[in-house]
C-alpha cells in the first residue's frame, strides 16, 4: 500500500473517494455493471476526482470482458503506427527503437493464461500475443554484467522492472494482441508488456521504454510496498494468507 493515501492498484485505499463519485453518480457497483453505456459519463467524472487523487479510483471502472481500467493517469496519449517508438538502451550492445511494424515483423507467440490482479480479480483462460522479451533482448545483445530490466511507458508514469533471469521467460512477452484483436488503449495499446506468471500489476501498459540495468529498480507499485517478485500465488502476503 502507498505509505501516505493507502491507495493501492485495485483502488481498496480510497473507499471514500469511491463512495464520493457513485453517490454523486446515484449509482452502486451493480448499477454500473448493469449499465455499461454510463462508463462513458462516468470515466468524466472519475477524470475530475483522478487529478486529485490518480491512483484510487480507476480500478472500480469496467473494462469490458471481465477486466477493469487501471492508469495512475487520468489520461494517456494515443499512439499508432506513425508515432509508436519502443526504445532498448542501457547496458546493451545495440541500443535501439522498434516502430510497430518492426515488432509485428518478428515471431510472436500466444499464450492463454488468466489474468490476475493481486487483489483478487481474475479474467480465466486470455489470450496474449506479441513477442518473447528474449528476443528483444537477444537482438540488443545484452552486456555482461546486467541484472534486470526497468519498463517505462508512455502515460509518463508507470514503470517495472524484472530481473535479468524473469525477462528471459518464454511467458514474459511484449503484447501486441489481446484476444487475437489489436490490443486497444485502454488495455495500454498498442504495446503492452504481459508478465504471465505475476501479478497483473507487472504488466506495464503503453510500453514506451526497455532499459537494461545493472540492478533492479522498483516500478511504480513496489515503490508503494508491493513486491517487485510478484509470483500469483507465492507473493505479496500470499504465503502467509490461508485463503489463498
Ligand atoms: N501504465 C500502466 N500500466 C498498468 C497500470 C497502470 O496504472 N498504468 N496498472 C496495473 C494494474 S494494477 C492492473 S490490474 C492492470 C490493469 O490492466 P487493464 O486496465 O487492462 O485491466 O494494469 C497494470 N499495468
Ligand atoms: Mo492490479
Amino acid at each position: 500500500m502507498d505509505p501516505s493515501t493507502g491507495a493501492g492498484p485495485d483502488g481498496h485505499g480510497a473507499p471514500v473517494g469511491r463512495r464520493l463519485v457513485l453517490g454523486m453518480l446515484g449509482l452502486g457497483a451493480g448499477a454500473m455493471a448493469a449499465a455499461p453505456w454510463l462508463q462513458g459519463r462516468l470515466e468524466a467524472a472519475l477524470g475530475a476526482v483522478a487529478d486529485k487523487d490518480p491512483t484510487g479510483v480507476t480500478g472500480l471502472l469496467p473494462n469490458g470482458g471481465g477486466f477493469r481500467y487501471y492508469s495512475v493517469t487520468s489520461s494517456v496519449p494515443h499512439k499508432d503506427d506513425g508515432n509508436y517508438r519502443l526504445t532498448v538502451d542501457g547496458l546493451v550492445d545495440k541500443p535501439g527503437a522498434y516502430r510497430l511494424a518492426d515488432l509485428r515483423a518478428l515471431p510472436q507467440t500466444r499464450l492463454v493464461r488468466d489474468v490476475q490482479c493481486v487483489t483478487g480479480w481474475r479474467v480465466p483462460e486470455t489470450p496474449f500475443e506479441g513477442v518473447r522479451l528474449s528476443t528483444l533482448l537477444d537482438a540488443a545483445g545484452v552486456r555482461r554484467g546486467a541484472k534486470a530490466v526497468r519498463f517505462t511507458c508512455f502515460d509518463g508514469a508507470y514503470s517495472e522492472s524484472l530481473t535479468l533471469d524473469q525477462a528471459r521467460r518464454p511467458d514474459v512477452l511484449v503484447t501486441l494482441k489481446l484476444r487475437d484483436k489489436p490490443l486497444g488503449h485502454s488495455h495500454g495499446g498498442p504495446v503492452r508488456l504481459y508478465v504471465a506468471p505475476m501479478y497483473f500489476y507487472k504488466s506495464a501498459k503503453w510500453l514506451s521504454g526497455i532499459t537494461v540495468t545493472d540492478e533492479v529498480r522498483p516500478g511504480y507499485w513496489e515503490e508503494r510496498g508491493y513486491d517487485v517478485d510478484a509470483w500469483v500465488g507465492r507473493s505479496n502476503g500470499r504465503d502467509d494468507d490461508p485463503t489463498a
